[in-house]
């Protein structure tokens, strides 16, 4: 048997003819479906794997071939100058006003005294969130997408990248994040997961390429991402439980990581780290995380997602994806107002029988907590019925 990886030696050929690679072991099988003819899912690797044609002209902003080709292997690409600074400040001056509707709401409502005005934009948010816990995440799920948001989401020179990826027909993903990391928060912390893991089933065969943009240099003290390379070549959603501590994310034990692929977790993880300006392209079934902010800086970033208008989106039914480029519409108009005036949050609560109509409330909820286990309930899963028929019943 060959050994695919020098680098990690996560995989081997399951046979000398096989094309692509298989974990040594593979644990696709759902707790809560396992009477499903559904489950368990069939590996489609080669979704993540195969480069697809590349456009014929070199447009701005592309990858070179060993750029692509690299996102495709290890299942991720640090580029570490993407964006001129110019670009992305009016994307912090967009954070700045988000915090400020936040702050003055908080106020409003009575739940802290002092919004800090003049705070700095890597200080403001820990201070707000030192008077009233949870602010982070009444921010994390507002979801406002002003327009710095839109253009960075949708601009020429990321597009094309994603173009490289996923062909020249792109929407963007109805998932997107803008994650409010403080410090030593564990309602930022993200463990381990696959983003298919909070997706329908039957967006496995999607490719959904995300762009990780912080808005400060991201490094391990104020917790970048780490990756398990070559951990999308599983091909498939390993077994994760809900939700993790005292939050609403899923949890890809360790002990499945090592069990799938056959490594020592803490030795394959590798850090991203990020300088501002750059970015971290990934795709939706490598396991990652994100680590622990032991710095006095909030770590700002964004996460936005594209994939391809004709595959499933996954997201249970509940939001579309928005249509960016079409081929042979170079003038396309994009209809944000559509998008933007749904709110997935609220809706994704609504699908597991939780009114999240209260603006001061910090918790999180969504179907995902109906896909795995239950194994830790707490605050955010507290409305769920964890019966087995509530999975069965649910939209699949
Ligand atoms: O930013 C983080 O802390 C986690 C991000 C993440 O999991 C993602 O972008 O998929
Ligand atoms: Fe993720």
């Amino acid at each position: 048997m060959a050994s695919l990886s020098k680098v990690t030696g996560l995989f081997r050929f399951s046979s000398s003819s096989s094309r692509f690679a298989r974990p040594l072991q593979q644990a696709a099988v759902f707790v809560r479906c396992q009477q499903s003819t559904a489950c368990p899912q069939v590996p489609v690797p080669e979704v993540y794997t195969t480069v697809p044609p590349q456009p014929r002209e070199k447009k701005p902003g592309q990858l070179e071939r060993w750029q692509v080709e690299q996102y495709f292997d290890k299942g991720f690409l640090v580029v570490p100058n993407f964006f001129k600074k110019s670009e992305l400040e009016p994307v912090i001056k967009a954070v700045e006003e988000c915090v400020d509707i936040l702050a003055n709401k908080l106020y409003k409502g009575g739940k802290i005294t002092n919004k800090h005005e003049n705070a700095g934009f890597y200080e403001r948010l820990t201070l707000i969130e030192n008077q009233f816990k949870g602010s982070t995440v009444i921010l994390h799920k507002m979801g406002y997408l002003p327009k710095a948001f839109r253009d960075l989401w949708s601009g020429d020179r990321l597009l094309n990248v994603v173009e490289q990826f996923i062909g020249p027909n792109i929407s963007g993903h109805p998932v997107w994040n803008l994650r409010t990391k403080t410090p030593q928060n564990e309602q930022t912390t993200v463990p381990w997961h696959q983003d298919n893991a909070y997706l329908d089933q039957d967006a496995l065969g999607t490719l959904m390429p995300t762009a990780w943009i912080p808005l400060l240099d991201a490094n391990t003290l104020n917790g970048c991402m780490q990756m398990i390379p070559e951990g999308h070549k599983v091909g498939t959603t390993l077994t994760h439980t809900c939700c993790a501590g005292d939050t609403w994310y899923v949890d890809l034990p360790e002990s499945e990581i090592e069990k799938a692929y056959n490594i020592n977790v803490r030795k394959a993880a590798v850090n991203c780290e990020v300088p501002f300006g750059g970015l971290v392209f990934l795709n939706n079934c490598i396991p990652h995380r994100s680590l622990e902010n032991f710095s006095d800086k909030v770590r700002w970033s964004l996460d936005l997602r594209w994939q391809d208008p004709s595959k499933p989106v996954g997201f249970h039914g509940l939001k579309d994806a928005l249509p960016m480029r079409k081929e042979g519409q170079p003038d396309y108009n994009i209809n944000w107002e559509d998008f933007a005036a749904i709110d997935r949050n609220k809706l994704q609560a609504e699908d597991v029988g939780y009114n999240d109509a209260n603006e001061f409330d910090t918790t999180i909820h969504g179907p995902w907590m109906l896909r795995w286990e239950n194994t830790h309930p707490n605050r955010h899963t507290a409305s769920l019925k964890t019966d087995a028929s509530s999975w069965h019943s649910h939209k699949a």
